[in-house]
């Protein structure tokens, strides 16, 4: 009797997660995740899942060449291209489930829902919008923990971006029905690989962190091209002003190259069909605020809200210049 007692008081001991250490990670704090625009920030305990939605938009106006402004007329007479787009917008609907089979393993992935409107106007001064929309991109990330202390956690994030979005989208313009251009299409066509690494760090009140990611398209999809491969970086820093509260500073850096090959049916009379003249830099300056409820129904409900436009931009023009974006999120852990 005695000796079963001791085997199973020693098999729960031995099997439960050192509560002391599990304890202190789940006094759940508003910045024990990163701003709502990093993605694959953080790890779940094992046999925790989440669920998350995010809406994010994102605001083009005006043409840019290297990086100054460069007007239509300019667009028209220098480069070449009749039809002259002035305004696009991105709108994402994002869905997300985590799921932890081991305190070290995390898996991700993520459903978007793109909706996509670019307004144009032609050498005769008429204005014409495009749209197109459908299911996205879905991904599917894991996130390996390598190393943790009290203080700093360091995982590497090992994404698959599935070709599931559309890359035959059409909407009627001047010219009749037709396929849209590059940046109006709602997938890569491609699988692309999505690797990363992943440092946050934390005190008391502050946390910070960093993450280094990378876009490599493989192979070539079956229109005949593909995206840029695309890199990027970013920091940030956060302070937890209430218990429920914090708000953080962040810097991203991103770079994308032009496109490999090209789809034949998009004629070049508009700088968007030009696989040229998709690559770019960017570094954008965000500032967000994390919300986290306490007690009650919102208890563990999450609530964020991130909003930057770009300090500096230089792009292989003519294309539209990025001016702002705003990312909403809601997560949930169970
Ligand atoms: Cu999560």
């Amino acid at each position: 009797m005695h000796r079963t007692l001791a085997s199973l008081l020693l098999t729960v001991f031995l099997s439960a997660p050192a509560p002391a250490l599990a304890d202190a990670e789940h006094v759940a704090r508003p910045d024990s995740h990163a701003p709502i625009g990093v993605m694959g920030d953080h790890l779940h305990h094992a046999g925790e899942w989440m669920l998350s939605y995010r809406y994010s938009r994102m605001n083009m106006n005006g043409n840019r060449d290297d990086t100054g402004r460069i007007g239509e007329g300019s667009i028209r007479s220098d480069f070449g291209f009749p039809i002259v787009p002035f305004d696009m917008d991105m709108e994402m609907h994002m869905f997300g489930g985590m799921w932890a089979p081991h305190d070290d393993v995390t898996l991700m992935a993520m459903v978007p829902f793109v909706r996509l409107d670019m307004k144009h106007r032609t050498p005769t001064n008429r204005q014409f919008t495009t749209r197109s929309k459908g299911i996205g991109d879905v991904r599917l990330t894991g996130l390996v923990r390598l190393w943790r202390n009290e203080m700093h956690q360091l995982h590497l994030n090992a994404g698959l971006s599935l070709p599931t979005g559309d890359i035959d989208a059409r909407d009627d313009t001047p010219m009749g029905r037709a396929r849209l251009p590059y940046p109006m299409q709602i997938g890569s066509g491609t699988w692309d690989l999505l690797p990363g690494i992943t440092y946050v760090g934390r005190t008391a009140s502050f946390s910070w962190g960093g993450q280094l990611s990378a876009t490599y398209r493989t192979g070539v999809n079956n229109r005949g091209y593909r995206l840029g491969h695309g890199w990027a970086s970013t920091a940030w820093a956060a302070r937890r002003w209430l218990p429920f509260l914090s708000t953080s500073l962040r810097l991203e850096y991103r770079e994308w190259r032009n496109l490999r090959g090209d789809d034949d049916e998009l004629p070049l009379i508009v700088e968007t069909a030009d696989p040229d003249r998709r690559a770019g830099r960017r570094l954008d300056l965000l500032a967000g605020v994390n919300l986290i409820g306490t007690g009650g129904w919102v208890r563990d409900h999450r609530l964020a809200i991130e909003t930057g436009f770009p300090i500096h931009q230089a792009l292989d023009g003519p294309q539209l210049e990025t001016d702002w974006r705003v990312v909403v999120g809601w997560q949930r852990a169970f």
